[in-house]
């Protein structure tokens, strides 16, 4: 690799000319220098990786530019129904390969760049993930623009523009450490900021009531919403939507240049202040009340500024014959709500069509409830959201008088025409006025106001029918639904994985399953084929070896790309059960310890990677990720059993790391607690990937396993319908350990590990009862099994060809799970849209 200084002779006769739309390398090139000159972010001597990278992204997006144009003018001249996608999170993780991918233009830049004596690989390595989400929900919102732009639907999405996304993770001596990760540090050459695009949002005050009866809300503070976009380019094709993200501004005129000049330099700015933190990070601590107010803050913000623009271009694409009638937003507005976090878009809707726009409330009501639909993503009590109804009153008055008004007619309607659900009333109703802590129901809000509610996976959603939202199956049976999940085949499979995805296409004899992912099924007849299983096991290997290049790199761990490679990352949850996973490692550690050597040699030599992210304040999943590493510290130290074991903790779990983990797996743990994961989309990225999965039957583990063959999953694990049981017979101490759970714990407590104290978290699997004690995720009910299936995938394992079959016929079963799939469903079943093709 050349760079720097040692520039080969080709760049020097390169020209620098502005070629934006080039397809030949040596006018891209051109155009990449002439980025580097006169779009300028550095002095002009260097041209290292790094400038290398901007000037190349800003060559690629001139190119989005143009699609992106043409597509908003196209949108805007055709008027077609419109989704807009409300998320606190979009996981976008980094936009350049995906860029150049989606165009289509991977060989001619790839030459370009080496023209100009750099990699591709190397230079798209520079660039910071976008990380403005925690995990799955976050991701499955970036998964969907993707598949939106590719299936050429007129979509927007809806955003903040977090100053700091999610935080990076450095492990130390004393386990997790959260750092603050500016993405924006030198800038994003993603970004447009629309100077044009400001819309006024307010916050406190109170209401009045105006002489004609109507009422305004008034006083309190204003901040301005700024509009930055990010282009969404889709997969061949032209359509290249927005990922629209609010910015928070104070004005010129709240700066107080009196009380600066006389030296109250604080207050001067406070608006200002208060203003940059509403945007300052992705999810605040709301432990205290401040950051309970932030935190709804920032939901207000997202929703007020996103109707006020979605409305304002429902007018402005009026026919030409006036007014519009608001009758027909619901035929050009479709809103998804993301969770219950964007759900202040019900009462600000309300309250524009009706303080704003002067409509009746059964019109408003009429138009808002035909526009709004709801994605459930949790059934975990503590995950449900609740606001406190004291402080919705203060920082959003006119807001509480509508949505109390909402309960109010939602309690009138069941008491006339449903007497039965009378009883009800109490669990339905969207307030909650328990004395010691009156509340908003959100999820309750949703319910009342949408015309559809959906889970995201077929076993969460019968969940959500027949548990959570029963009593509302009974009043509005059509609208709950299901869409399972998906995940993007282009960033996922074509091309984080560029070997596999070229066998695919030769052995498919099409690439056409880039967006047709159902044709992988023509997989299953060469499963047996041993041509085909050579060129599948050295994809597999390429993967695998650019893993072991990682890991060495980020950890320094030496591993074996001869050994199974065995994979979980996500979220440090206690019912994702990461625990689980370590509990057996330490189980097969000690019984490594205890063969002859020449047992050891018998065994299935395993590579275990544990990564992913533990909130700040969530003490036990921060344990978790210091045992695994105390563990790992052992284990992989010791001479007896490194050759046969290593436990390796992957830092700072991110999109990008995951495009190199998710290729080079080959066993991947989905083993929550049933009944506790929605869906899980990692499952998918792997199963997709080739790589087999030990799972329980949770979230949409369930389909997987039906798509890919039960044959080709290894199943464990306690279902979702005895959970209830198993939990009772463990609060009425009928349940007995396996003795193996117990000598795993037993270890660990042995101070094997080292002398931290990991009381607090071996006794969360003890004891008879409560939430997080008594082992209420059931580790131990399911340790048994888990290690008998475990023993299992090493015989599996042993048996190459068998393994590589089943590889294939993981990846030949994972069609349905595309997003594009996922989103024709809700473009035809929930928003009623239509494909608007830019010619
Ligand atoms: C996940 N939820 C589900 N929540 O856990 C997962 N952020 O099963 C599912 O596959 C995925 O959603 C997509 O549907 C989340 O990721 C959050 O990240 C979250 C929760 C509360 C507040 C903020």
């Amino acid at each position: 690799k050349v760079n720097g200084a040692a520039k080969p002779k080709t760049s020097d006769k390169i020209p620098v000319a502005a070629h934006p739309l080039a397809e030949d390398p040596t006018d891209i090139a051109s155009n990449i220098k002439y980025h580097a000159q006169y779009s300028p972010h550095f002095s002009p001597v260097k041209f290292e990786p790094e400038q290398a990278y901007y000037a190349a992204a800003e060559s690629v997006r001139d190119r989005l530019i143009q699609q992106w144009n043409e597509t908003y003018l196209h949108y805007h001249k055709v008027d077609p129904k419109q989704t807009y996608y409300l998320s606190m999170e979009f996981l976008q993780g980094r936009a350049l390969t995906n860029a150049i991918g989606n165009l289509d233009i991977q060989d001619a830049y790839s030459i370009a760049i080496n023209k100009l004596g750099h990699e591709l690989e190397e230079i798209t390595e520079q660039e910071k993930d976008m990380a403005l989400g925690n995990g799955g929900l976050g991701r499955l919102a970036s998964c969907f623009l993707d598949s939106m732009a590719t299936l050429n639907l007129p979509a927007w999405g809806y955003g903040l523009r977090y100053r700091y996304g999610l935080f990076k993770q450095r492990i130390s001596k004393a386990g997790q450490e959260e750092m603050a990760e500016d993405w924006l540090e030198k800038f994003s050459p993603w970004e447009v900021v629309r100077h044009d695009v400001v819309f006024p949002v307010r916050f406190f005050g109170h209401v009045e009531v105006l002489p004609t009866g109507s009422r305004k809300w008034v006083g309190g503070e204003v901040l301005q919403a700024l509009a930055y976009d990010i282009p969404i380019p889709g997969y061949k094709t032209k359509n290249t939507n927005s990922l629209r993200l609010w910015e928070a501004k104070a004005s010129a005129q709240d700066f107080n240049l009196f009380q600066f000049n006389d030296g109250q330099y604080q207050s001067a700015a406070e608006l200002h202040a208060r203003a940059e933190q509403i945007c300052a990070v992705l999810y605040p601590g709301d432990a205290t009340e401040e950051g309970k107010l932030l935190r709804l803050k920032q939901q207000f913000f997202l929703c007020s500024a996103s109707l006020q623009d979605i409305i304002s271009r429902f007018k402005e694409r009026k026919d030409g014959t006036g007014v519009r009638e608001w009758s027909e937003f619901p035929t050009k507005v479709a809103v998804q709500l993301n969770d219950t976090h964007p759900t202040l878009a019900i009462p600000e809707l309300m309250r524009l069509l009706m303080d704003e726009e002067g409509l009746g409330w059964d019109e408003a009501w009429d138009v808002t409830s035909k526009t709004i639909a709801y994605t459930n993503h949790t059934v975990l009590p503590e995950a449900l959201e609740k606001w406190s109804q004291v402080v919705m009153s203060k920082l959003l008055p006119r807001h509480m008088e509508i949505i109390e008004e909402i309960d109010r007619r939602f309690i009138a309607t069941i008491k006339s025409t449903r007497p039965d659900l009378e009883n009800k009333i109490s669990d339905i109703r969207i307030l909650d006025h328990n004395p010691n802590k009156p509340v908003v129901r959100m999820a309750n809000l949703c319910v009342v106001s949408g015309h559809t509610v959906n889970g995201v996976a077929q076993l969460h959603s019968d969940i959500l029918k027949d548990e959570l939202f029963a009593d509302y199956v009974s009043i509005w049976p059509t609208k709950f639904q299901n869409k399972t999940n998906g995940i993007t085949p282009r960033r996922w499979l074509k091309f984080c994985s560029p070997e596999l995805s070229l066998t695919i296409t030769k052995w498919l004899k099409t690439d056409k399953w880039v967006t047709n992912l159902d044709l992988l099924v023509g997989l299953r007849e060469f499963a047996d084929n041993p041509e085909l299983q050579a060129e599948w096991d050295s994809a597999k290997m390429a993967n695998k070896q650019r893993l072991v290049q990682y890991i060495k790199r980020v950890t320094g761990e030496s591993i074996d790309p001869n050994s199974l490679f065995d994979i979980q990352v996500k979220r440090i949850h206690e019912y994702k059960r990461q625990l689980l996973n370590i509990l057996g490692a330490v189980y097969r550690y000690k019984k490594l310890k205890e063969m002859s050597p020449e047992e050891r040699k018998t065994t299935t030599p395993r590579t275990i990677m544990i990564g992913g992210k533990a909130f700040a304040t969530y003490t036990n999943a921060k344990r978790i990720v210091k045992l695994v590493n105390d563990v790992g510290a052992v284990v992989n130290t010791d001479p007896e059993v490194n050759e046969y074991l290593k436990v390796v903790f992957v830092p700072n779990y991110n999109v990008s790391v995951a495009e190199v983990l998710i290729p080079g797996s080959e066993l991947s743990q989905h083993i929550s607690t049933a009944g506790m994961e929605a869906s899980g989309t990692s499952n998918m990225k792997f199963a997709l990937n080739g790589c087999l999965i030990i799972g329980t039957l949770d979230g949409a583990n369930v389909e997987i396993r039906e798509e890919v063959g039960e044959d080709n999953f290894f199943l464990f694990g306690a279902t979702a319908d005895q959970v209830p049981k198993l939990r009772k017979d463990r609060e009425d101490g009928l349940f007995k350990p396996d003795p193996r759970f117990e000598e795993a714990k037993q270890f660990i407590r042995s101070k094997a590990f080292g002398s931290y104290d990991y009381e607090p978290l071996l006794d969360s699997l003890e004891g008879n009862s409560g939430y997080g004690r008594g082992d209420y995720f059931l580790v131990g009910h399911d340790f048994p099994t888990y290690i008998d299936t475990q023993a299992k995938v090493d015989e599996a394992y042993k048996d190459r060809k068998r393994w590589i079959k089943m590889s294939i016929l993981s990846t030949a079963g994972s069609g349905k799970f595309s997003s594009d799939r996922t989103i024709s469903q809700y473009a035809k079943e929930i928003w009623n849209i239509e494909e608007c093709p830019v010619p």
